[in-house]
């Protein structure tokens, strides 16, 4: 198959006015990435229209997309074209993955975009993916339109989806703006002139336009009482009546098309262009709550939204640019960091292809090189100025894989490629387990991890093996305890001597001293008791049931001996650390674990599945209730139970589940559970 070619880039000066700068978001598969590609075919940017189906798409080009045949990363394409309007227009676009455990990519595309383009497949109507979108462009008030796609599938029917989405999304404002026809063309409902649209539709039309101007007219006072009067607005009463309607989210378009009938996308970019705002419309929020123009003439500002460490290009810093001018060169203030930046090269991004840009301006998004200090969520401004964003908010991850080199080699270069990657994706965490000696990947899924790893043996050649983290267990104490130890060694030269009674007990707060100096007459003298102190401390990391931390105990050293010659702080630190995990096997140890507060949002059907699987892992349901047409169900889970639960919920629920899971608390483990732990760590110790 013939590669893509991405033409080189004619970039005209278009006014900020003249910018319509969106995000693509929808469910896995509802056609995106293709309708990207068909959109920078008629922007003139490629020669020939890409497709993720057959590995040519400009927006899925990477290795790793290419081999899953989905998104991954979300993406920014650009692009000017001269709207049906005669106007010239410049697109900037993100095109999103829809694949939930990518949720990360598609939240930071929404939080630095001015509107959203919902895509719904006509042949599967509005899914969880879908709502998922939905949801975070509502959060932001985001202006937003609905592209129906896939119209060629069979048995697909525009007026059915059309219904559908009405009914989720609201009957009035939901308008369909861009129809199909009989004839397989697309009837743009403010464009076609009258006697150009086909007989079949006339009365549709007329209604939709009778609706839309009476939105246009709700927007102001004056227009509304033109409108009772039986006045006509004008033209451009009209238009920017609708794109406020748009913006304040009382108007929905809804566009016809299908990328592979050739239908309806030209159409859709010329309404998107008439509809959308512009970045100039409105003013941005700062997160001191001050507001900032988009103009020219004010400083610049920016918000990092990605980054991204190219092999050839080096680190690229991915910014949304909100007011002013950013040029190649340019020194420019990271107000997050408080440091100053020089920035390299400021480029256009289209999937591969980068074009260094002379400037950018708002609305843009480009990539940075060169930066030093500045990483995701960071606010960039002219220096002189402080102007800070509200960082972008990302889901916790849920889901954990145990990672080690695969061998030698690797070793060294693991902790960095590691590094990088939670650099360059702030839904991967990395945690050095100091309890369980694991390095453990944290993501959205098992989707997510997998990726990640192939991502760093593709880029750094650093092969890696997973397993099931092991559980951070803890130990503490139900009942009271005494115990003592006399450390004493005789083997020639000088001896070792020190000897410890202690009493342990479960200690209720913070506030409540953890040790307890009890001792009367010098039974230890006074310089040894930091050693046993040290000692305590070093028992109490490791408890006698599977050597894990215990906490919440409290410890009182009441009595001892001591030998003039043969005493040393080592000797105490023995008998200390051991009188101490006598005592604390004659107080009741038992083991905690962690339990995790779960949320699960699943469609009605697999309720019942759900709370089953939910009890089969030892959780405790504390609720239930409905979330915008989908069952949630909250639960205390123990973590030990929750490895696999990412899998089991998408295979259970054929990927329309999603949870979030925070970590709640330590809770005792029921004792038959408790004896398998133990007995498990006791092979793997003697191992
Ligand atoms: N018949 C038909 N198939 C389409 C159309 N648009 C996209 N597809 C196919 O649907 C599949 C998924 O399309 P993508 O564009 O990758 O979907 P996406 O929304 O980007 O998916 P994610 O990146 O996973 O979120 C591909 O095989 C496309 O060829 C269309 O208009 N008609
Ligand atoms: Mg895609």
């Amino acid at each position: 198959m013939r590669a893509v070619r991405v033409k080189e880039r004619n970039m005209k000066n278009v006014p900020i006015d003249n910018v319509r700068n969106f995000a693509l978001m929808g469910h896995t598969g509802s056609g995106k990435t293709s309708l990207i590609d068909s959109i920078l075919f008629k922007l003139g940017q490629v020669d020939r229209v890409g497709s993720p189906e057959n590995g040519t798409s400009v927006a899925d080009w990477t290795e790793e997309e290419k081999a899953h045949n989905i998104s991954i990363w979300s993406k920014p394409f650009d692009g000017v074209y001269t709207a049906a309007s005669r106007k010239v227009r410049r697109l900037v676009m993100i095109d999103t993955p829809g694949f939930a455990d990518f949720i990360g990519a598609m939240i930071s595309a929404a939080e630095v975009t001015d509107a959203a383009l919902i895509t719904v497949d006509a042949s599967a109507g509005i899914q969880v993916g879908t709502q998922r979108a939905w949801k975070a462009a509502e959060k932001r008030n985001l202006p937003r339109g609905v592209a129906i796609t896939c119209l060629d599938k069979d048995d697909t029917d525009f007026e059915k989806t059309l219904a559908e989405i009405k009914l989720r999304w609201g009957e009035d404002r939901c308008i369909p703006m861009v129809l199909p026809s009989s004839g397989g063309k697309a009837v743009d409902i403010l464009n076609t002139p009258a006697d150009a649209v086909p007989d079949e539709l006339k009365e549709q039309v007329k209604a939709i336009k009778d609706h839309l101007i009476e939105l246009a007219a709700e927007t102001d006072d004056k227009l509304i009482e033109k409108y009772f009067n039986g006045e006509e607005l004008t033209a451009d009463e009209f238009s920017e009546g609708l794109r406020k309607s748009v913006h304040d989210a009382h108007l929905i378009p809804v566009f016809a098309t299908s990328v592979k009938a050739d239908m309806g996308v030209k159409e859709t970019m010329d309404a998107i262009s008439r509809l959308f705002p512009s970045p100039h419309d409105y003013p941005v929020s700062c997160a001191e709550g001050n507001e900032i123009s988009a103009g020219e003439d004010q400083p610049f500002s920016g918000l990092v939204w990605r980054c991204f460490n190219d092999a050839f290009i080096g680190q690229m810093t991915f910014v949304r640019i909100y007011s002013g001018v950013l040029k190649p060169g340019m020194e420019i203030y990271n107000a997050t960091k408080g440091e100053k930046e020089k920035v390299g090269t400021v480029l256009y991004v289209d999937g591969k292809k980068t074009t260094e840009a002379q400037e950018a301006k708002a609305g843009d998004i480009v990539a940075l090189t060169k930066l030093k200090h500045t990483y995701l969520n960071d606010s960039l401004c002219a220096v002189g100025s402080n102007i800070r964003f509200e960082p972008i908010a990302f889901p916790s991850p849920v889901t954990a894989y145990a990672v080690e080199p695969k061998n030698k080699a690797d070793a060294d270069k693991i902790g960095q490629a590691l590094h990088r990657a939670t650099d360059e994706d702030p839904s991967i965490r990395l945690d050095h387990n100091t309890e369980t000696h694991e390095l453990v990947l944290w993501g959205m899924g098992d989707m997510h991890l997998e990726v990640t790893l192939e991502h760093i043996r593709n880029r750094s050649g650093v092969q890696m093996t997973h397993t099931t983290p092991k559980v951070a267990y803890k130990e503490t104490i139900t009942g009271n305890g005494e115990g003592h130890y006399k450390h004493k060694k005789q083997s020639g030269g000088r001896g070792q001597y020190g000897e410890c009674y202690v009493r342990v007990r479960p200690r209720f707060s913070e506030e409540e001293e953890w040790f307890l100096n009890k001792l009367v007459g010098g039974a230890i003298p006074g310089n040894f008791v930091p050693a046993c102190e040290k000692g305590f401390m070093e028992g109490l990391n490791k408890g006698p049931l599977v050597g894990a931390e215990v906490i919440n105990v409290q410890v009182e050293l009441y009595d001892g001996s001591y030998h003039d010659v043969d005493s040393s702080e080592v000797a105490f630190k023995i008998a200390s650390s051991r009188s101490l995990h006598d005592a604390m096997e004659k107080a009741s140890p038992v083991l905690l674990e962690p339990i995790m507060n779960v949320k699960v949002t699943v469609p009605e059907q697999f309720m019942g599945d759900i709370s089953g699987l939910l009890n089969t892992k030892r959780g405790r349901i504390l609720g239930m209730g409905s979330e915008e047409g989908l069952q949630m169900i909250t639960a205390d889970v123990p973590q030990a139970e929750m490895f696999k639960f990412c899998s089991e919920l998408r295979s259970i629920t054929s990927g329309q589940g999603s949870f979030e899971m925070v970590f709640d608390r330590y809770e005792q483990v029921p004792a038959h559970m408790a004896g398998k732990v133990i007995e498990a760590n006791k092979v793997e110790r003697e191992d």
